[in-house]
Order: C-alpha cells, then sequence, then structure tokens
C-alpha cells in the first residue's frame, strides 16, 4: 500500500493556498546573480594566517610592533594545493585581522609585511597562487582595529577604504569580501560606515559577494560547523542588519532592541510563521564558518585537535548538504606551510565529498511541477543500495518546498519512509545507509507555490 502519497501539495498543501498575494511575495524573493553563482561552488576555505600566527595567539594584544612578525617565508603553493585536493573552489585570506598588521604592502600604514622582515606580499602570493592553480580568491579584512591610531575617527573609514582599494584593485578578481562583526567589549566606540564599505565593493569588484555584516550571505549563527534543522534562505530583511547593528554601540535603543527580534542565532529565521509575520523580505543564503582545528589561527599545541576526515564529511553535509554554504578555516602553520595532519584529512575529506556522487543510479532534471506531480516515484532496474539522494530545488525561483517525504520501495514493494523534512533549498544531501530498494519516491507535502526542482538523484 503506498503511504497516503495522495496527500501533498497538489490537493491539501497542509491548508495553504498555492497562489495568492501572501504567495506571490514569498516567491519574489530570489538569489541575486552573485549569490546564484555562490551557490554553485558552495565550498571554499578560509585561510587565518598573519601576527597571530607568528606569537601564537587567537587575538592580538594591539601592541605587537612589526618585529613581532617572525615568518621567515611561506609556502602559498602548498597552501592551495592542499586546499583544492579537498575539493573546495575558492580561499579567503585573512588579510588584516583584528591586530591590525597587513599581509600586503600598503601605502597606508607601516604596519604590514613592508616594514617586516619578511620578504615579499602575502596577499599577492596567495592570490596569484590560487590563479595558478584555478581556484577563486577572497578577502578578510578587520573592521576593528587595535593597533591603527585612527581607529574611532572618520578617518579610519577613508583608512579602512584605501586599503579595501587596495586589496580590490591589485589582486585580480576577489569572489567574497568577509567583513567580521567581531569588536572586543573594550574597544573605543565607533561607528563604520558599511555603506561606503559595501559600495565600494560594488564599484571595484562587481562580482563578489559580501558576507557576515554584509547584504550577500548571512552568519550561521556559530563557529561549530552547525547550521538549523531547516535552513531557509528567504529571510527577514532586519537579519541583514542584525549583525552590523547589534554590536554597534551606537544605535538607538529602539532600533537595536526591533533588530533584537531576529538574531543570526536564532533557531527559526524563515519558517512561513516568521515570513508572514514580515513585510520586508530577502534573500540572504547561510555560510558556516567553523575551523579544521580548535583555534582559527596555528598554534603547535593544537596539532591533536585536527578534525578527522569523517567530522568533516559531517560538517559538509550539515552545511553543503543543507541549503548553506561552508567555509572552513585551514590556519597554515608558523613554519609557512599547512600542518601535515591537516593536509592528509583535507585529502581524505575531499575523496568521501566525491563518494557522495560516484555511483549514480538515477540522475533527474526536473524543473516546474504541475497538478500532476505531488509526488515523483522512481523504479530502479534492479536492487540497488542505496547512499544518498541528492535534491535541489532551482533557486532562480526562490525556495519553495515546506514540507516532503522520502521514501524508500522494499524488495517486497512495500515503502518505507526514511526521511522527512521541511527545508531543501539549493541542496538537500540525504544519507541513506546502504538501504536494499528496488525504487524511491519524493512526496512533497507543502510548497508555497508550485515546487520548481532543478535535479534529483539517487547514489549507491
Ligand atoms: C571572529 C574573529 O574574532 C575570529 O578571530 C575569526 O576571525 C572568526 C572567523 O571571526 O569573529
Amino acid at each position: 500500500m503506498k503511504p497516503k502519497f495522495d496527500e501533498n501539495w497538489t490537493n491539501k498543501n497542509n491548508g495553504y493556498p498555492l497562489y495568492d498575494k501572501d504567495v506571490e511575495r514569498f516567491i519574489s524573493v530570489v538569489p541575486n546573480e552573485n549569490q546564484l553563482r555562490l551557490a554553485e561552488k558552495p565550498y571554499y576555505c578560509f585561510i587565518h594566517f598573519g601576527m597571530n600566527t607568528a606569537t601564537a595567539r587567537e587575538w592580538g594584544s594591539g601592541l605587537e610592533t612589526v618585529k613581532d612578525f617572525t615568518i621567515e617565508s611561506i609556502n602559498a603553493k602548498q597552501w592551495v594545493s592542499a586546499i583544492k585536493s579537498s575539493g573546495a573552489t575558492g580561499i579567503i585570506l585573512t588579510c588584516k585581522h583584528h591586530d591590525g598588521f597587513c599581509l600586503w604592502e600598503s601605502e597606508y600604514t607601516d604596519f604590514s609585511v613592508k616594514y617586516s622582515d619578511f620578504d615579499g606580499d602575502i596577499v599577492k602570493m596567495v592570490s596569484d597562487e590560487c590563479v595558478r592553480q584555478g581556484i577563486d580568491f577572497g578577502v578578510y579584512l578587520s573592521p576593528w582595529d587595535m593597533h591603527d591610531k585612527r581607529y574611532g575617527t572618520d578617518a579610519y573609514n577613508d583608512y579602512f577604504c584605501n586599503q579595501l582599494t587596495e586589496l580590490l584593485t591589485n589582486y585580480g578578481d576577489v569572489f567574497e569580501v568577509w567583513f567580521d562583526g567581531a569588536k572586543g567589549s573594550n574597544a573605543v566606540k565607533f561607528e563604520y560606515d558599511w555603506n561606503r564599505y559595501f559600495e565600494l565593493v560594488r564599484h571595484l569588484q562587481p562580482k563578489a559577494n559580501i558576507a557576515i555584516c554584509g547584504p550577500d550571505i548571512r552568519w550561521v549563527g556559530n563557529e561549530g560547523g552547525k547550521s538549523r534543522k531547516y535552513e531557509y534562505s528567504v529571510v527577514p530583511c532586519a537579519l541583514r542588519e542584525s549583525e552590523r547593528t547589534e554590536k554597534n554601540s551606537q544605535q538607538n535603543e529602539a532600533q537595536a532592541a526591533a533588530l533584537k527580534k531576529y538574531d543570526a542565532k536564532d533557531e527559526d529565521l524563515g519558517s512561513r510563521k516568521i515570513i508572514e509575520k514580515n513585510a520586508y523580505l530577502c534573500w540572504y543564503p547561510a555560510e558556516v564558518d567553523v575551523s579544521i582545528r580548535k583555534g582559527w589561527f596555528y598554534s603547535d599545541n593544537e596539532n591533536k585537535t585536527v578534525k578527522s576526515p569523517k567530522k568533516l564529511f559531517d560538517i559538509y553535509l550539515n552545511s553543503v548538504g543543507n541549503n548553506c554554504t561552508l567555509l572552513l578555516n585551514v590556519p597554515p602553520s608558523d613554519k609557512g606551510v599547512i600542518h601535515k595532519k591537516d593536509v592528509k584529512a583535507l585529502k581524505k575529506f575531499g575523496k568521501m565529498i566525491n563518494s557522495v556522487t560516484e555511483n549514480p543510479v538515477v540522475v533527474q532534471e526536473i524543473g516546474a511541477l504541475t497538478k500532476d506531480n505531488g509526488y515523483i516515484e522512481y523504479n530502479f532496474e534492479s536492487v540497488k543500495k542505496l547512499k544518498y539522494a541528492v535534491i535541489s530545488e532551482d533557486i532562480r525561483y526562490s525556495q519553495r518546498i515546506e514540507d516532503f517525504d522520502l521514501y524508500i520501495k522494499k524488495q517486497n514493494g512495500k515503502y518505507k519512509r526514511v526521511y522527512h523534512s521541511k527545508a531543501i533549498g539549493s541542496k538537500k544531501i540525504i544519507p541513506i545507509k546502504n538501504k536494499k530498494c528496488i525504487g524511491a519516491c519524493l512526496v512533497i507535502r507543502q510548497s508555497r507555490s508550485n515546487p520548481v526542482i532543478k535535479s534529483i538523484g539517487f547514489y549507491e
């Protein structure tokens, strides 16, 4: 007996209409070109490297001098190839962290590699190597700067923009600009000129996504590699402001209270319950940022904390496989190389990612579903031991699906539900644990409007 496949989005839709004013409003929220490109390349790496690597700290003190940057050389080729072996398609380098030390030869400060004993421009070395090995290059530039005397004055906004201009002009194409909201509790009160920063990025690198304190990519809300049970990319616009304003002490109270209603850490950011109440919605997909080891920066005594390939793969399923992107931090050591433990883990992790789609049973491109497609059924040619199902909505038409079940058809013809969830979005990877079956069925129970599915794949 088929387990109520007939009760689906085409008729019941859990009581929600398929077309009305609200529906129009929900499904009109779609990704722009840059965000679409991001969804096509959802796994990339962070490189935290700089003054903190030399001093073996997580945050600087603001009192470091160029002499403290004792790193003698770096092997950018090894950095990029180790990261590439894991299947990552880009690298975001901490060009300046909170300590203020610049990894490029900036004209606007004497606190950079130029005045240290290091011979070369690290941003150039890494960005050139990314081009050589065919992966994207991105920039992290910390707004909070413990070292620069201009911090806290208007001149700092000019300084920051000058530095952004250098980074976004002299180092080729930049795929992502990462603005960190972190700021020490004792930092001087200061309002960053965010709009000016954003306009500059748009002008100099129109194809770059601006992350975290920016309008294009949302912080998932933790640094532990976790995502929500249901990740939605259509969320209240107020969320775009939250990372910037929450930490900004100069916001007035009323505004801060309103924005606090939607915090990056909240569990539900985009269910129907949330979006129904919000007049202003935007496409703001989540990025999971997590380090391969305990700290963001390298430290000898954390070599034991390198995550296993299995742990990394779980994080991958939980991010890329759960409608998020993954930004995995891989910090090189003070010897200028990525430690062999991390190198090994990355390589095996890359193999595990490949194994998901290695052995396809059926892969089908679908498109917009009609009233006849309440459920989609597959009969395999022979008994299969399924490992994964991978489903993608065509997000050019927004994120629509709100409730679905996945069944497998056992050898005796009976169906067994192996998965139930609410959100799909850009990509949902569903582990099926080698279950023997002769078919499978996806039943969409609820959708904001008729579902538009890019593809469904079953893999053994
Ligand atoms: C945080 C920073 O304070 C950490 O040092 C690290 O850069 C992480 C990615 O963001 O906010």
